[in-house]
This record gives structure tokens, C-alpha cells and sequence, in this order.
């Protein structure tokens, strides 16, 4: 609309409605979500004369709007001012937030102010979200009106990359740090050595390029599938010096800090291999060829070991902008320090009480060394252990723990708990999903993700620097699926970073995230999509209740076994679950369907209703639904321990007891346990079960069970009743002992063992 026909427009719109082109435009679905924004009337239109302008302040914003426009519009765009039909951006000291901005934009002008050149950044970013995502073919480009207020909740915001299990080529590092900046985000981690491959060139040290680079074979499947078989194929590569400086520059020119991590003292095994005397056994270790377990391979403590890593640092400072150097300092092993001469003369020399403080006075000397180069270390919450390096970062992973003993210390933590930031773990419970670590992690915890932990005071909550998304990438062969498992948890992790806690809202999310499709699927990222999905839960009433997290859409269900159609029933109201039945549903909108097809089987055994109890309570983090989920008519899914049914507890002996309504006759059991060693489960290896009638006891005492099978352990009794006389039972115990410390040799060898259970069958 050209400003002569808005004059025009202002003088006779109380005499006459304008005759204006009706403009569609789109409500605002900006993620992170910002501070404040408010919808005003009207647009503003950018077509063949609007200019750009800029005061020299900006540059990478002011850059990256000029590339956009560009590609957009089709045209060049010069740097000029005009009074109106620009886009403005302007200094405005007043913006106390660095990474802070507004925007007005109006049907003269888009005003973008901020105080420096990162918060101008952000401001493109909410600016180009502001805008339909097809620019194709159109020759105006319709912004609504809006006011923005918006600055970022916390000041770390990262996302990480393993590159080491697998290697992306720098296309894909680009790709992954250009969605990164749409969001707002400011740190990529990158995870550059491990056990299983060194990616980055070192050019001192020429063998980790030829031989820590590259793996002979690489495991198939996942590390609980034994025994462990191969793929016999050579797999590695790692980014030269000149490919790791274009990928900082691409990151700096999005206001990214890119943290290198080298890993130290563990997670060593690929240098090892190539320089085998910085090792301590003195033997040729090669490049690991699995994952799961925790190498016992580590640097030892030498005056050579040390040279070598400053050496190696030399070459990575030189290479890294970044304030922070990460050094790993996690799931470092202590077998060989223990029977190592040079670790032991170490902890002697120096007045060390054991391998813990030897670990903590590698750190801290790495540390003093990176200091001395004006850099700071970040390590994972081991390097508490021991003693914490006096300048250090911890980033929290194991739980939180680590970040509130760091944060009372008065250290910087950065959150990325395994509980809500491991992008590694399966985000749905369909077993169709692709192979992955094990765990669950849904897009809505990441969404509700509290960073700051109620045991910290609000002076020691300020040492909490922020969050960041991890993805490990054992299981993610190629790039197409480290996306499918970044996305859409990135969106969720960004807005925890950037989105005030009080502005936060899933359903709002949620829809936003939906739009947010179309931009993804334009920048051909391969998201997950799990929004249309149905979720399903029993009610204490023995009903079930269906719902879906996309609004304004349909759910029709059958209960006959078979697959919902538009004319199928729409479900209204909870449906109540009285005999065996299998459960479809699916979400429509209007004729479509959408997503997935749902589908729960239920078993009315005898269990069904009756009352339960258990001597412990389950582990927090494996609630399941409680105990009344043992007896609920549902069996727990076949891959994913974390769902709603299975119930965890760790290290306890357990006791469960049922009584029935009235007393029943019974002809068998059956007792599900989950076994997964490599994550510390074990199926137990004895348990009795006591039948009560008024006045005896029938007593089914199981020992020595020899579990071979994978994943799900079912155990079946058949009970033989005399034809003459079938008895009734009241009550039933059963007592089910944890498995032990988990022996050597295996995952968390020294650990307790968990038990899982789930659905007691009752016939
Ligand atoms: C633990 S998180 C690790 C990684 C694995 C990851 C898999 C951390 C500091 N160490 O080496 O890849 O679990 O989830």
C-alpha cells in the first residue's frame, strides 16, 4: 500500500470503508517466543522500492538481512535511508540487554532497534519469522503490524554435536548451526574427540590424522543386541584446519561461539591408539569399534602426556575464538592409574589421597595452562570428583546435582541433564521409531525443562549460565537422522533458553511449532513429527481416556480391531474398558487423517481392579502409573522402559502384595521384567510368589532364572488345581529380589541394578 493512499485513506476512512485489496496475513508464530509482542492493525509491505538501512554499528545482522532480502526479492539491495518504506536499523543505547531488542513495524516502516550488533541479530531472526516462509513468486512480502519487547532469559544457549561415533561433513555443520541462529541460540559445542574417532587436524601430531581418525568397524545394531556383531567396514575422517576456521566463521557471522571439546582423561582411546605411550599399559590399543561402554583406556598422568595435550591445545586455541575450552573430564576410569607406576609416583610426588584427586589435579593443570592462554575450561560434572578446578564451568549431566554443588561453590553451571536435554533418546513410545540410545525424552519435558534447580538461592542461581541440548550420536549414522532427532526438541530447548519462564505455554508452542513445519520442511530439515499423535491414559474409573495435542481436530476410534475411518465413532468422552479389546484411533481433520494410528491392547485378566501395594515405592525418574499400573490391563511397551507402565526401582528388593475383590480361582500368572543391561536393568534371578487362601499358603519359589533373551523377560506359571477341589485365593505376595551389583565387565560394573516390572496377568 503506497503512503499516499494510507493519507488518503486516514482522511475518509470515518466517512467510507476503503476499497483497500484484502492482504492475508499471518498471526505471528515466532519461536523462541518473545518477551512481549502485540498485534497491531495493519502491515507493512515490502516490494520493489523499499530500502534498507543501517548505521554502522551492525554488521552480521545487517549482513544476513541483505543476504536474505536479496534471495527473497530477487533484486539488490543498497544501503540507504529514506524516511519511509524501510526497514531501519537503529542504535538505541536505552536497550540495557545486549542480546536484546524491539521492533515496531508499521505501515511506514520496520524500526528494529537494539544496542548491539547480536541483539539487531535477533531481531532479523523474529523479523524473517515474521514473514510467510514462501517467498517464491510473490512480488510484495506482507508483514503484520507488531510491537516487539524481547531479550533472552539466559545467556548460554547451546546446542552440541558428537561428531566423533559419527561425522558429518561441514555442509551439515553449517546447516545444523543456521538453524541454531533461527533460534537464537549462541554456543555450538562440538564434540570433536572420544574414543571412537579424533576429528579435528592437529598438525603436530600426524598419526591422529592417519590412524585416531578411523575405526576398522563399527558395531550394528544397539549394544543390548549380544552377542555384538560388526559391519567389518573402515569409517572416520576428521576436518582440517582450514575446514574447522570456515565453520567458526560461518557461526561468528550468526553470533555463535563454537566450544571445541578435547577430551581428557578419558574418552581417549583413538589418540591412544595412534600415540600408544600416552596411555598407561604401554599396549596398542586401537580405535574403539562399539559404544555403550566406558573405555578403560586413559591418558596417564606423564610429563609426555601432558606435552602432548598442550600441544594439542596450542594448536586448538590458535583455531578457537571461544572464551571457553572443553575438556571433557567425564566417565574417566581409574583401573589402570590403580596398577600404573607413573599414575602412582604421581599421586605420591604430589600428596594425593587417591585416583579421584589424580583426576582432579589432571584437570586442574590443564586448566592453570588454558588460563594462562586467557581461556576457561568447561568439563562435565566429574571434575567435581576430587576436587573442583578453581576457574572451572561445570556442565551438569548426570542429573543436577552437579550444577547445585557447583553453583553453591560459587562456579558457572550449564544445565544438560540427561533427563531433559539428551536429544539421543527416543522422543516417542511407537516402536516404529529408528534405533536409538535407549531412554525417553518427548518433546513436552524438554518444553518444561526448569533450568534452575529450587535448591539454589536466587545469588547462587545466577551461576547458572543456561541450557543446552545434547546429541550424542552412537545411533545416527547420518545427518537425516541426527535432524530427525534434533528436531523439533531444538525448538523446545530454545525457547527454555531465550522465552521467559512466565511467557511459556505448550499449547501455544505446540501450534507454532506446527506452522513451524513449513520453514523446517523449506530449509529441508528432517524433523520428527510426532504432533498429531494420540496419547492415551487410563482413569481411576477403568476407563480410558484418548487426547492429542494439536487443536481444533477430531479423534475417531474403533473398538473392533479395525482401522478408523471418517466415519469411525468420534470420541467424546473417556471409553470405559470392560472386557479384552484392542483400541484404534486416530486423529482427522474433517476427512484426513493425520499422524499415526494409535493402537492399545487390553487384557481383563483377574488382576484388573483389584487392590495392590508395594513395600517400596518406585525410582522418580520410572513412576510407570503407579502400582496400580502392575494390574491395569496394559502391558508395558516392548522398548521403552521409560513409558507410562513399567515401574523402576533401583537396587531395592521388592515386595508386592494383591488382594482380590472377592475370591478367585486362578490358572496362571505371568510376571514381565525388563533386561537391558547396558542400561544397568537385569531381569532378577530369583523370585517367590505366595498364593493365600483363608487358610493356606501356596508357595512358588523360582530361583536361579537364567535370562537369555533380549529386552522383555516373561515369566509364565501354570497352576495345577486337583480336579476335586479348586481352591480360591484372597491374596497374593510377590517377592522379587534386585539382581546385585552388577559384575565386571559389564555396563556400571560396581553399580546397583535396576528392576523393572510391569503387568502381572492374571488368568
Ligand atoms: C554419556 S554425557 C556420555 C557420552 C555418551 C552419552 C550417551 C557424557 C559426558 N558422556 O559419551 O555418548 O552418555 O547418551
Amino acid at each position: 500500500m503506497s503512503a499516499r493512499f494510507l493519507i488518503l485513506c486516514s482522511l475518509i476512512l470515518t466517512l467510507f470503508s476503503c476499497a483497500e485489496p484484502q492482504v492475508e496475513l499471518l498471526s505471528p508464530s515466532i519461536i523462541p517466543a518473545p518477551q512481549s509482542l502485540q498485534v497491531n492493525p495493519g502491515h507493512f509491505t515490502i516490494n520493489e522500492k523499499t530500502t534498507l538501512s543501517n548505521n554502522d554499528d551492525f554488521t552480521a545482522s545487517h549482513d544476513y538481512l541483505t543476504t536474505f532480502l536479496e534471495r527473497a526479492t530477487d533484486r539488490t539491495w543498497k544501503t540507504e535511508y529514506s524516511e519511509t518504506n524501510s526497514i531501519i536499523l537503529e542504535y538505541d543505547d536505552s536497550i540495557s540487554s545486549k542480546e536484546g531488542y524491539s521492533i515496531e513495524n508499521n505501515e511506514q516502516n520496520i524500526t528494529i532497534k537494539a544496542s548491539s550488533d547480536a541483539g539487531a541479530f535477533y531481531a532479523v531472526q523474529s523479523l524473517i519469522q515474521l514473514m510467510p516462509v514462501d517467498l517464491n513468486n510473490i512480488t510484495e512480502i506482507h508483514i503484520p503490524a507488531v510491537t516487539i519487547k524481547d531479550e533472552p532469559r539466559f545467556k548460554y544457549r547451546g546446542m552440541h554435536l558428537d561428531v566423533s561415533r559419527h561425522m558429518y561433513d561441514v555442509e551439515f555443520i553449517k546447516k545444523y548451526i543456521d538453524a541454531m541462529a533461527m533460534l537464537k541460540m549462541n554456543n555450538f559445542h562440538w564434540h570433536l574427540t572420544d574414543d571412537q574417532g579424533w576429528r579435528i587436524e592437529i598438525k603436530k601430531y600426524p598419526r591422529l590424522q592417519e590412524i585416531a581418525a578411523y575405526r576398522d568397524s563399527t558395531l550394528l545394531g544397539h549394544y543390548n543386541d549380544t552377542p555384538h556383531q560388526y559391519d567389518s567396514k573402515k569409517y572416520g575422517g576428521y576436518y582440517t584446519q582450514e575446514e574447522v576456521r570456515e565453520v567458526i566463521a560461518f557461526a561468528k557471522a550468526r553470533h555463535i561461539n563454537v566450544i571445541p571439546e578435547i577430551e581428557m582423561p578419558g574418552h581417549a582411546q583413538a589418540a591412544i591408539a595412534a600415540y600408544p605411550e600416552l596411555g598407561c599399559t604401554g599396549e596398542n590399543a586401537k580405535v574403539a569399534m562399539k559404544w555403550g561402554g566406558v573405555f578403560e583406556d586413559i591418558y596417564c598422568p606423564s610429563e609426555e602426556t601432558f606435552t602432548f595435550l598442550e600441544n594439542v591445545l596450542d594448536e586448538v586455541v590458535e583455531l578457537f575464538p571461544s572464551k571457553y575450552i572443553h575438556i571433557g573430564g567425564d566417565e574417566a576410569p581409574k583401573t589402570q592409574w590403580k596398577s600404573s607406576p607413573i599414575a602412582q609416583q604421581v599421586i605420591k610426588e604430589n600428596g594425593l589421597k587417591d585416583e579421584y584427586e589424580l583426576q582432579s589435579y589432571f584437570i586442574q593443570r590443564m586448566e592453570k595452562y588454558l588460563n594462562s592462554k586467557g581461556r576457561n575450561i568447561i568439563g562435565w560434572d566429574e571434575i567435581l570428583e576430587g576436587g573442583l578446578a578453581p576457574n572451572a564451568t561445570v556442565m551438569s549431566w548426570r542429573g543436577l546435582e552437579g550444577a547445585i554443588e557447583a553453583a553453591k561453590a560459587g562456579h558457572d553451571v550449564i544445565m544438560t541433564p540427561t533427563s531433559h536435554a539428551y536429544f539421543d533418546y527416543y522422543q516417542s513410545e511407537n516402536d516404529d521409531e529408528p534405533l536409538a540410545i535407549g531412554g525417553f525424552l518427548p518433546l513436552e519435558k524438554v518444553y518444561y525443562f526448569n533450568p534452575i534447580p529450587e535448591e539454589l538461592s536466587d545469588e547462587e542461581a545466577t551461576h547458572v549460565l543456561g541450557v543446552q541440548g545434547n546429541v550424542w550420536t552412537e545411533y545416527m549414522t547420518t545427518s537425516d537422522q541426527v535432524e530427525y532427532m534434533a528436531f523439533p526438541r531444538m525448538l523446545a530447548m530454545s525457547e527454555v533458553a531465550w522465552s521467559a519462564d512466565e511467557n511459556k505455554n505448550y499449547d501455544s508452542f505446540i501450534n507454532r511449532v506446527e506452522y513451524f513445519h513449513k520453514r523446517l520442511d523449506a530449509m529441508d530439515i528432517n524433523y520428527a513429527n510426532h504432533l498429531h499423535e494420540i496419547e492415551g491414559k487410563l482413569n481411576s474409573n477403568q476407563e480410558y481416556e484418548l487426547s492429542t495435542k494439536t487443536l481444533g481436530k477430531e479423534i475417531r476410534f474403533t473398538t473392533d480391531g479395525y482401522e478408523p475411518d471418517s466415519s469411525s465413532k468420534a470420541y467424546e468422552s473417556p471409553i470405559p474398558f470392560t472386557a479384552d479389546m484392542t483400541l484404534k484411533a486416530q486423529v482427522f481433520d474433517d476427512d484426513e487423517p493425520l499422524g499415526r494410528l494409535f493402537t492399545q491392547e487390553f487384557l481383563y485378566h483377574k488382576g484388573v481392579g483389584a487392590t495392590i501395594s508395594i513395600n517400596k515405592e518406585p525410582h522418580k525418574s520410572y513412576p510407570g502409573s503407579g502400582a496400580a499400573g502392575l494390574i491395569n490391563g496394559i502391558k508395558g511397551s516392548n522398548s521403552r522402559y521409560g513409558d507410562s507402565e513399567w515401574l523402576g526401582f533401583w537396587g531395592e528388593d521388592i515386595e508386592i502384595e494383591i488382594e482380590f475383590e472377592t475370591e478367585v480361582e486362578l490358572d496362571e500368572i505371568e510376571l514381565r521384567f525388563y533386561n537391558a543391561p547396558g542400561q544397568w536393568i537385569y531381569s532378577p534371578e530369583r523370585y517367590e510368589i505366595v498364593l493365600k487362601t483363608d487358610f493356606d499358603e501356596t508357595v512358588i519359589d523360582r530361583m536361579d532364572v537364567k535370562n537369555n533373551s533380549n529386552s522383555i523377560f516373561e515369566v509364565n506359571h501354570k497352576l495345577f488345581t486337583p480336579k476335586a477341589f479348586t481352591p480360591k485365593y484372597k491374596k497374593m505376595t510377590i517377592k522379587i529380589p534386585n539382581y546385585g551389583i552388577i559384575p565386571d565387565g559389564n555396563q556400571g560394573a560396581g553399580n546397583k541394578a535396576w528392576t523393572f516390572i510391569d503387568e502381572i496377568i492374571i488368568k
